[in-house]
């Protein structure tokens, strides 16, 4: 692991080294709890993110990252959002809330898994460990050999995404829960979840979350949870069929972020194919291409931001989120709407605004009415999605917006306690310390 960033060369390697020491104390086995009391368990999204800050520790243990999480994959190509540590029962909703295996053949026995996914970032991910291996020695060998049965199972799960949640061919996938976004309250949701009605006959149940961060301002609050615990109600009475609950749920909405994140990690996947002589090139290419195409038609002239559309309305979602910035992690404006993005995302109602702390990327507009500093998805900004945005910027040879976005990015992670996310304008830590992805994201912003 050698340091190399912007920040002063020893403040850099001490925080590098502290990121490591998370990764490692949350890794039990090959998997890594998302956070150590929040989130005890495997969240899909969440070990794509870990399994690049692993591959800087060791290529090996991040490909076992991944596969410990792919042994959780559906029958059908689903990767669930959450795989279960079976030897862990302290946490809600479980398994037994989720009820997948009572329901449908599909998922599988063991591990036990959630029956809904998140934002596919795992061919990134895996993109980014086969490039962290490099070309030589044992741990280059090792990744090469691992590859082609990851690539595999890459490939089911990109295909149950266009298949199931595409089905029109749209170039934009569909959710069927707020916690698929991974932006679980987020206020792009808030015109759908307000139309799903918390069903009289919810069984009871009690919050783990809030016992843990005792703050309730910073978590989803009493309604926002009854409204998940109903999504995942209807979910299992549908027994987990997509074509169901594209029929009868309550919530289906397009995702512009997840769309462009399926863009991009198909360009990833292709490319992954290629370096194998795997004959679905062109397949992966032309998902790209579409999904590519579905978010760049997305964007809201007059909001200048991609928007999600609720499906059982048909209405855009007009909310001025993080997500609308979805286009610039895949590409596919021409260069003067690029330039008006990017304009945006540097003005005082982004980055740019005077009360940041740091000019990163709140989760919603600092400047939007929905705007609210410490409440989860509503205003904090979360390490991980800058980190993300950083990654996708560079990777498109956007070197000139990601630059600063990186070191802001940085000058926020060196408070040290790897935080959930943080209060955009006064800094402070909120949610889980030492949560996992916040850990990746620091080692491969040091490191990269
Ligand atoms: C529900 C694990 C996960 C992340 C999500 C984040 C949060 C869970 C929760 O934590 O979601 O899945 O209980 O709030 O919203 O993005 O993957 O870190």
């Amino acid at each position: 692991m050698s340091a190399v960033s912007d920040l002063p060369v020893q403040r850099g390697a001490g925080l590098a080294t502290r990121a490591a020491a998370v990764l490692r104390a949350n890794g039990v086995g090959s998997m890594t709890r998302a956070a150590p009391a929040l989130y005890p368990h495997q969240w899909s999204w969440d070990a794509a993110f870990v399994s690049v800050g692993l591959a800087h520790l060791d290529p090996v243990r991040a490909c076992a990252e991944l596969d410990s999480l792919f042994r959780g994959q559906w029958r059908t190509g689903m990767l669930p959002h959450v795989v279960f540590d079976p030897d862990e029962h302290d946490y809600f909703p479980g398994p037994e809330r989720w009820g997948c295996t009572e329901v449908t053949d599909d998922a599988p026995r063991a591990p036990r898994t959630s029956g809904i996914c998140q934002p596919a970032v795992h061919a990134l991910a895996v993109e980014r460990i086969v490039a962290i291996a490099g070309r030589q020695g044992p741990a280059a060998a090792h990744v090469r050999a691992w590859l082609p049965g990851a690539y595999r199972r890459l490939l089911a799960w990109h295909r149950y995404l266009v298949r199931a949640r595409d089905p029109g061919c749209t170039g934009l996938l569909s959710i069927h829960h707020g916690w698929e976004s991974g932006m679980d309250n987020s206020p792009r949701w808030d015109g759908p979840h307000s139309r799903v009605a918390v069903a009289p006959g919810l069984p009871p149940y009690r919050r783990r979350d809030t016992r843990v961060v005792r703050d309730v301002t910073q978590r989803p609050t009493r309604l926002e949870y009854d409204r998940f615990l109903t999504g995942v109600e209807e979910l299992r009475r549908a027994g987990y069929d997509d074509a169901r609950i594209r029929a009868t749920g309550s919530f289906l909405v397009t995702d512009v972020f997840a769309s462009a994140v399926l863009a991009a990690a198909s360009d990833a996947l292709a490319g992954i194919a290629r370096s194998l002589g795997a004959g679905e090139v062109a397949e992966l290419e032309e998902h790209a291409e579409r999904f590519r195409a579905g978010v760049a038609g997305s964007v809201d002239a007059g909001l200048g931001l991609a928007l999600d559309t609720d499906l059982r309305t048909g209405e855009p979602l007009r909310a001025e989120t993080v997500a609308g910035f979805a286009p610039l992690l895949c590409g596919g404006l021409d260069a003067a709407a690029e330039r008006d993005m990017v304009a945006l995302l540097r003005s005082e109602r982004w980055t740019g605004h005077p009360g940041l702390r740091h000019a990163v990327l709140p989760s919603t507009g600092p400047a939007s009415p929905d705007f609210r500093p410490r409440a989860y998805w509503r205003g904090p900004s979360w390490p991980v999605v800058d980190w993300f945005v950083v990654w996708m910027l560079e990777r498109r040879g956007r070197a000139d917006v990601a630059g600063p976005l990186r070191r802001a990015a940085l000058d926020q992670l060196a408070e040290g306690s790897f935080a959930e996310y943080y209060e955009p304008f006064t800094g402070e830590p909120l949610g889980s310390a030492h949560q996992s992805w916040t850990a990746a994201a620091a080692l491969d912003l040091l490191l990269r």
